[in-house]
């Protein structure tokens, strides 16, 4: 595809919340270590931490407690005490979804590459103590203590180019969680892509200059920019629950009416798998959309769950038959194929985080599975949480969804997934 933006050479990246999943940790610990010092309502709060986010840790400081007003305390004794409870805790910080695959490939074809962070050196060793020193794969690194300006001004991304050798800025493109790191790089003269972290607000992206927003760095398209594009992705033709029905008395028609054209998924690499009791979700599944999804309980599985990128995957359910002593009315452990969705659900604008698998099989009346244990080996990516004009149209395109899902998992490379042993149960 031709594009106006295909003299990319160059990929800039900021790390925090766009290769390292930061964000929520420093939420947490912040937003602690602020209501401490003032009466504040937690959404206001988290407005305003998303107001600094991508800031350096000192002018973040700084500003937040400006826009909270808190005087009773020196930024400097603030930005120790969340420095000493962070220092804590980097080590729980995983990757973002995507971020390993991206510099994995960015490295494969000798693109040259820059960190732009707005953490201090010194932070950044820490950070990345118990990363496998991908950051030494890079070209070049600027820190937030190099420059005189933090983010939003452009001294850091000016800083990249230079140690990247860069006269022109139009032959970057830099990756940005923050509408704060956006405007520092448009201000660079770099494009920018935006990979929102504050998923409710994709306004301000668009404000900063934004050239282009994608969900999560599984859709990145390398291509738009002139860079050698990914070769991961695999060819599936999806298949209808009415044809996969007919499949075993009227074969012939296979690959006539009921398939459709082809799509793509992107294979997990490694298979995520995360299970947990069966919660009550909102009640419109089944209700609002004719599509009952089994809803997990997030908080224990944060961890699990924070290795997808919100949006829709497919894969194998287990679900663990009931524990009732009554050999007659026992429902067995089955494993069936399944499609997911995790993340906000865009349409109804949720306010928390849900990841709910639809069960492709019909159970009929053994259709309640509220409290039994459900497994899910996630084993391929489909598409990004969207939103839609109607709900017909979102209908149309779960069931899209689950034709590629039960496509994907009659795949040789995919159908074993139902054999993985984290799917079956101890009696
Ligand atoms: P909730 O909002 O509580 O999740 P839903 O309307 O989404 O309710 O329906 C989900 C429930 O429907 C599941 O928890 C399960 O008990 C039941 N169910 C029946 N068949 C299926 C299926 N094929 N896939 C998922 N859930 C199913
Ligand atoms: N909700 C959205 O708002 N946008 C989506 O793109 C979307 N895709 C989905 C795909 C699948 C395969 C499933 C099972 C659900 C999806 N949903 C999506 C979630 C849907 O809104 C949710 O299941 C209902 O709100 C019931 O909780
Ligand atoms: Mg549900």
């Amino acid at each position: 595809m031709a594009t106006p933006f295909a003299t990319v050479t160059h990929v800039i990246l900021d790390l925090d919340g766009t290769l390292i999943n930061t964000e929520q940790l420093v939420d947490e610990v912040v937003s602690a270590v602020l209501h401490k010092r003032g009466d504040f309502t937690p959404s206001r709060v988290r407005k305003a931490m998303e107001q600094v986010r991508g800031m350096r840790p000192g002018d973040g400081t700084r500003a937040v407690m400006d826009i909270l007003g808190i005087r009773n305390v020196s930024v400097d004794e603030m930005l120790g005490e969340t420095s000493a409870l962070l220092d804590a805790r980097w080590g729980e910080v995983c990757m973002m979804p995507g971020a390993r695959r991206l510099l994995d490939h960015l490295h494969a074809h000798g693109v040259k590459t820059a960190l732009a962070t707005s953490t201090p050196a010194a932070f950044l060793k820490k950070k990345m103590a118990s990363h496998d020193g991908w950051v030494d794969r890079l070209t070049a690194v600027a820190t937030g203590d190099e420059v005189e300006n933090g983010k939003p001004a452009p001294d850091i991304f000016a800083l990249a180019m230079k140690r990247l050798g860069v006269l022109d800025p139009k032959t970057c493109v830099v990756l940005e969680d923050t509408p704060v790191g956006v405007t520092a790089a448009k201000a660079a003269g770099a494009f920018a892509i935006a990979i929102p972290s504050i998923h409710d607000d994709f306004q301000s992206y668009k404000n900063a200059g934004a050239d282009e927003t994608i969900a999560s760095l599984y859709d990145l398209d390398p291509t738009k920019w002139g860079l050698p594009p990914f070769t991961d992705r695999v060819d599936v033709t999806p298949v209808s629950s009415a044809l996969s029905s007919t499949v075993d008395t009227a074969p012939e028609q296979t690959g006539v009416s009921g398939t459709q054209k082809l799509e793509s998924v992107l294979p997990l690499d490694p298979v995520v798998r995360l299970g947990g009791p069966v919660v009550r979700g909102f009640g419109r599944g089944s209700k609002t959309l004719g599509i009952p999804t089994a809803n997990l309980d997030v908080a224990p599985i944060k961890k699990e769950s924070d290795l997808l990128a919100p949006g829709i995957y497919f894969g194998w359910a287990g679900l663990r038959g009931d524990l009732s002593s009554d050999e007659l009315e026992r429902k067995e452990d089955v494993v069936v194929p399944m499609v997911m969705s995790i993340g906000w659900n865009p349409f109804f604008e949720n306010q928390r985080k849900t990841v709910e698998p639809w069960l492709l099989k019909d159970f009929g009346d053994d259709g309640d599975f509220y409290g039994r244990e459900l497994r899910l080996a996630v084993l391929g990516y489909v598409r990004p949480e969207a939103n839609f004009v109607s709900l017909e149209l979102l209908v149309e395109r779960i069931h899209k969804d689950a034709d590629v899902a039960r496509g994907a998992l009659t795949m040789d490379s995919f159908e074993g997934g139902k054999n993985d042993p984290y799917l079956r149960f101890e009696s």
